[in-house]
């Protein structure tokens, strides 16, 4: 705008002399700074500035303090974001709206009186046999907002199913030796879980050391991440009086107005991933509308230019979502809204709304589309412009999973999602050609990718790939499918490895190859143990593949490891240094081992029959999830099982 001079009016306007207007200018511009200054020691000043700086959507500022060592440290144990020290924001664009689509009242009407089959005696004396499912229509409430319960009836999926989830006779195996392992495993359980009940009850994790609990930041102010995630647990295992316990928490005190923010991928592994098996395993309504009820809360965080969701999201209804402050520039990670397929098409599929899966089928699309450096998937992506923001690729921490979801969301469709199946055995030989390696002593294993520069580095995240690459064997190429099995089991004992080359026996959070190291850490700061699960997870998914009773005995060696060195007075902790065998404690039971550690070293003491991989995936926190068979789901002929095992 240009200002004129008007005629007769004195160039000092307002009858001010010059000198007066500067001291009252100096006045003005001092109050605005002091205001501006003032918002930033207010007790709630991040809220505030989100509040000012959220109104953008196509520039996302970071607001946080996510400075290039946070990023570092962060990136160490990216995983467990427990203190998102920086936040990038941006609002969602409108707060999202479900097709709300006919409502009918649930038709399920199964009494699925679940009987605990007998484990042997002393199993018998430890537990209460497994509840009457109740007619669940009944209690149900239709707590998931703009869900429907018209199509999906619990007893046909049930009559899906090739074979009785928990087996003939619980998975119990015929031989003595392998039972009492078994059984060993049962007790670490009911260990951990009995110390977490006395006393973290209601929170998230057990601090072992201090005998009190951990609420974290992770999950936007929800509690019991334990609890969810032991559900199926205590179930599969026959500790039914716990479970039972749980279940009542989870009807009583499972709060989900929670207005707090979480990280999408933890809450949707850990919680809709645990509500979902809880209810597919027992067929409890509680558990299904609490899982759609959660995971419409989750829908917010897709609310971005490209539908790619943010890291962060408040689980209130302002259906706000930012991005982590230490991920480069705003962007969101592989790993997390790569994590997130099988859920959200469970929950289409119980809600018979198809937005969930319309919502990771746009993750899906846009993935197959971009151009990808050598074949390869970096781990940071724009939310924003749908591009990658960094040429960093990893098998491990912030990619992980998202290869893990393409082979089992095609597993999980019963074979019929095409573009999964494309997208991870292309995505496999990438990472072949570019990051499998072989270490002067002949180990496989997997290095990182820095925009060609290889890190000769692999993490203990990584090892999950073992059991990865092993489910997906079967499905390969014809002349590739021996070479898949091998390739799975060098990985499954380039881990082994890593564990029998340290004091303790348990695996350091990442291992390297070079500077004349063979799996072992160099650096201190990669030394620590936190009762993570994947190499366990690949013993186990060995085992079921190759039966090689090695996989047994390597899982035995870890249960007396951790007998050893983790399990404290009051539960188990992670330890700092496992090349030391005067441990430090790190006084925190992480709730995955009670979800997947210990289930996984359960099912390979287990005969194959409990939960067999020919009907159940397991999502990324080892809570099952039923393969979808449509066209038996759909078929009018179909016979709605009675449910017992
Ligand atoms: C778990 O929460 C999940 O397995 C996730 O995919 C990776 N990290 C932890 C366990 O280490």
């Amino acid at each position: 705008m240009v200002f004129r001079k008007l005629p007769g009016v004195s160039a000092s306007g307002m009858g001010l002399r010059l000198s007066q207007k500067f001291v009252f200018l100096l006045f003005l511009s001092g109050l605005v700074t002091l205001c501006f200054g003032a918002l930033f020691f207010l007790p709630d000043s991040v809220r505030l500035k989100r509040i000012f700086l959220s109104k953008t959507e196509t520039q996302p500022v970071t607001v946080g303090s996510g400075s290039e060592n946070d990023a570092r440290e962060l990136l160490k144990r990216p995983k467990d974001p427990e203190h998102p020290r920086g936040i990038t924001s941006a609002k969602g664009e409108t707060s999202t709206k479900l097709k709300t689509l006919s409502r009918k009242q649930a038709v399920v009407s199964h009494e699925a009186t679940e009987e605990r089959l007998a484990g042997g005696k002393a199993q018998e004396d430890l537990t209460l046999p497994r509840s009457k499912t109740e007619s669940s229509s009944d209690r149900a409430t239709s707590s998931g907002r703009g869900a429907t319960t018209d199509t999906f009836t619990y007893t046909k999926f049930r009559g899906c199913l090739l074979k009785p989830p928990l087996g003939r006779d619980n998975g119990k195996p015929s031989d003595p030796q392998t039972n009492e392992r078994r059984d060993k495993v049962k007790e670490m359980m009911k260990f951990a879980w009995d110390n977490y009940k006395r006393y973290a009850w209601g929170k998230n994790e057990l601090r072992p050391l201090t005998r009190n609990g951990h609420i974290g930041n992770m999950f936007g102010g929800l509690r019991g991440a334990s609890i969810i995630d032991s559900l199926d647990t205590l179930y599969i295992m026959g500790l039914m009086e716990e479970y039972n316990d749980a279940k009542e928490w989870v009807q009583t005190s499972l709060d989900l107005n929670s207005n707090g923010e979480a990280s999408l991928f933890e809450v949707n592994i850990r919680y809709v991933g645990g509500l979902l098996s809880a209810y597919y395993l027992t067929g409890e309504e509680l558990f299904k509308s609490k899982a759609l009820e959660l995971g419409e809360k989750l829908l917010p965080a897709f609310n971005t230019p490209t539908g790619i969701p943010r890291g962060v999201i408040n689980l209130g209804s302002s259906g706000t979502s930012w991005s982590w402050g230490w991920a480069s520039a705003g962007s969101s990670i592989l790993a997390e809204f790569g994590t997130l397929h099988l859920e959200f098409v469970h929950l289409s599929e119980l809600s018979n709304n198809p937005i969930y899966t319309e919502k990771v089928m746009n993750i899906r699309k846009l993935l197959n589309k971009i151009e990808k450096p050598h074949g390869l998937y970096p781990n940071f992506l724009s939310p924003v412009s749908g591009n990658w923001v960094q040429h960093h690729v990893s098998i491990g921490g912030l990619g992980d999973s998202f290869y893990e979801y393409l082979i089992k969301s095609f597993l999980m469709s019963d074979k019929t999602d095409e573009d999964a199946k494309k997208m991870y055995y292309s995505a496999l030989e990438a990472i072949e050609a570019n990051l499998v390696q072989k270490s002067p002593g002949g180990l496989t294993y997997m290095a990182e990718w820095r925009g060609g520069i290889l890190d000769h580095k692999m993490g203990h995240l990584a090892c999950f790939s073992g059991g990865m690459i092993g489910i997906g064997a079967d499905d390969g190429a014809l002349e590739k499918r021996q070479h898949y099995l091998d390739l799975a089991a060098e990985i499954t004992h380039t881990c082994h490895e890593s564990y029998t080359r340290s004091a303790t026996k348990l695996g350091p959070e990442a291992f390297r190859f070079d500077g004349g190291a063979e799996a072992t850490a160099t650096r201190l700061s990669d030394r620590y143990y936190i009762l993570r699960p994947e190499v366990i997870e690949s013993y186990m998914y060995m085992w079921r593949l190759t039966h090689d009773p090695k996989y047994r005995e390597w899982g035995w060696e870890a249960v007396e490891a951790l007998e050893q060195h983790c399990r404290v007075e009051s539960g188990f902790s992670g330890i700092r240094d496992v090349y030391t065998m005067t441990v430090s404690h790190d006084n925190m039971q992480q709730s995955f081992f009670l979800s997947e550690t210990l289930k996984y070293l359960y099912l390979l003491f287990s005969d194959d029959d409990l939960l067999p991989l020919e009907d159940w995936v397991f999502n990324t926190e080892a809570h099952p999830l039923p393969i979808i068979r449509k066209s038996c789901l759909q078929d009018e002929t179909t016979q709605e099982k009675t449910v017992s095992e």
